[in-house]
C-alpha cells in the first residue's frame, strides 16, 4: 500500500491513545445496549448469534482465537465450551491489563461479567447458577492474552499459534474500527485469515454505517462506514466463503450518542 494509506493507518492508531477501558465498557456494555430483559438489545443479539453459530456443530477443533478483544470477555463465552484452548488478543496494553484482571480474578474489574455469563448459560439450556462453572472454565481454557496488530501481515507472534493455524477465529467490532478505508479493512481480513487453518471458521461481528465512536471522554476514533454488500465482497476477496450473514438494525433508543452506528452484522464464514 502507498504512503497515504500508511499515514491514514498511523492516524487511526494515534487516536487509540485516548482509549479508556472503564468509559468504553460503560458506553457499550451497560443498558440499554446490554439489557438482558430485552431481545432487541445489542448485546443479547450478539451473544445469540455466537451461540447459534457454535451450536450448529460444524465449528470444531482445539484452538479458538479472538482478534481485537478490547477490554471485553463476552465474545468467547460460548466458544469456551467448544474449544479447549482459547487465546485473546488485543492491541492496547490497558485493555490486555483489564482482561488479565478478570482472568486472575483479582476483583479490580471495571465491569461485572456475571449477567453475561448467566445469559449465555441460559442460551445453552443450563441453570443460571452454573455461571460460576462457566467462569471457571473460561479462566482455565483462556491461556494467554497476546498483542495483535491486524495491519501487520503477521498479526500475532508466529510461535503463539499452532503451526497449521487456529481452528476458529472470532472478531467483534475490530477491523472496521482500526481501518481508515475499505481497502485496509479487506487487507486486514486477509492478514487474520493467515492465522486460520484451511477450512477453519471465522465468526465476524461488526458495525455498519459507522464513521466514528467515542472510546472515552474526548477520544473520538474514526471508523470505515461499511455496507452489508461491502462486507460480503471483502470476505470473498480475502479468501473466505460466506456461510451466512445476519443484520441487526439499531432501534432508535440504542443510539446513545457514543457513535453513529446504524446496524450490526454477524458473518459466519469459512477459510477456503
Ligand atoms: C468489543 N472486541 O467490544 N489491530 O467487541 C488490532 C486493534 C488495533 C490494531 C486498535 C472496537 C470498539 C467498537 C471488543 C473491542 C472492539 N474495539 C483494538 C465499538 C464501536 C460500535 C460498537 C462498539 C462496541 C482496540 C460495542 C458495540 C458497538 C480495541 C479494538 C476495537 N462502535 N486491534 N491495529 N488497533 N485495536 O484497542 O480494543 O481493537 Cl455494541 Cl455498536
Amino acid at each position: 500500500m502507498d504512503n497515504g494509506t500508511e499515514d491514514a493507518v498511523a492516524a487511526v492508531a494515534a487516536s487509540y491513545k485516548g482509549f479508556d477501558p472503564a468509559a468504553y465498557l460503560q458506553y457499550n456494555y451497560t443498558p440499554p445496549r446490554a439489557d438482558f430483559e430485552r431481545k432487541d438489545s445489542i448485546v443479547p443479539w450478539k451473544l445469540g448469534c455466537l451461540h447459534r453459530a457454535l451450536a450448529e456443530g460444524d465449528v470444531r477443533g482445539e484452538v479458538l482465537v479472538d482478534i481485537g478483544s478490547g477490554p471485553t470477555l463476552w465474545q468467547t463465552m460460548s466458544g469456551c465450551e467448544v474449544f479447549n484452548k482459547v487465546l485473546l488478543t488485543e492491541y492496547l496494553e490497558v485493555n490486555r491489563q483489564e482482561l488479565r484482571h478478570w482472568l486472575q480474578d483479582t476483583g479490580d474489574c471495571s465491569l461485572d461479567w456475571s449477567p453475561y455469563l448467566q445469559h449465555v448459560c441460559k442460551l445453552e439450556g443450563r441453570d443460571l447458577s452454573e455461571w460460576t462453572e462457566k467462569a471457571a472454565r473460561m479462566r482455565r481454557v483462556i491461556t494467554d492474552v497476546l498483542h495483535v496488530d491486524v495491519h501487520n501481515p503477521q498479526p500475532v507472534a508466529a510461535d503463539a499459534l499452532p503451526k497449521d493455524g487456529a481452528d476458529c477465529l472470532v472478531s467483534s467490532f475490530c477491523l472496521e474500527s482500526v481501518s481508515p478505508n475499505l481497502a485496509t479493512f479487506t487487507r486486514a481480513l486477509g492478514h487474520i485469515r493467515k492465522l486460520l487453518r484451511p477450512k477453519g471458521h471465522l465468526l465476524l461481528i461488526g458495525a455498519l454505517g459507522e464513521s466514528y465512536y467515542l472510546a472515552g471522554p474526548g477520544a473520538k476514533i474514526p471508523v470505515v462506514p461499511l455496507t452489508e454488500a461491502e462486507v460480503c465482497t471483502s470476505l470473498k476477496e480475502s479468501g473466505f466463503t460466506l456461510i451466512r450473514l445476519e443484520v441487526y438494525v439499531l432501534p432508535s433508543d440504542m443510539r446513545v450518542g457514543v457513535d453513529d452506528v446504524t446496524g450490526v452484522f454477524f458473518a459466519k464464514a469459512q477459510n477456503e
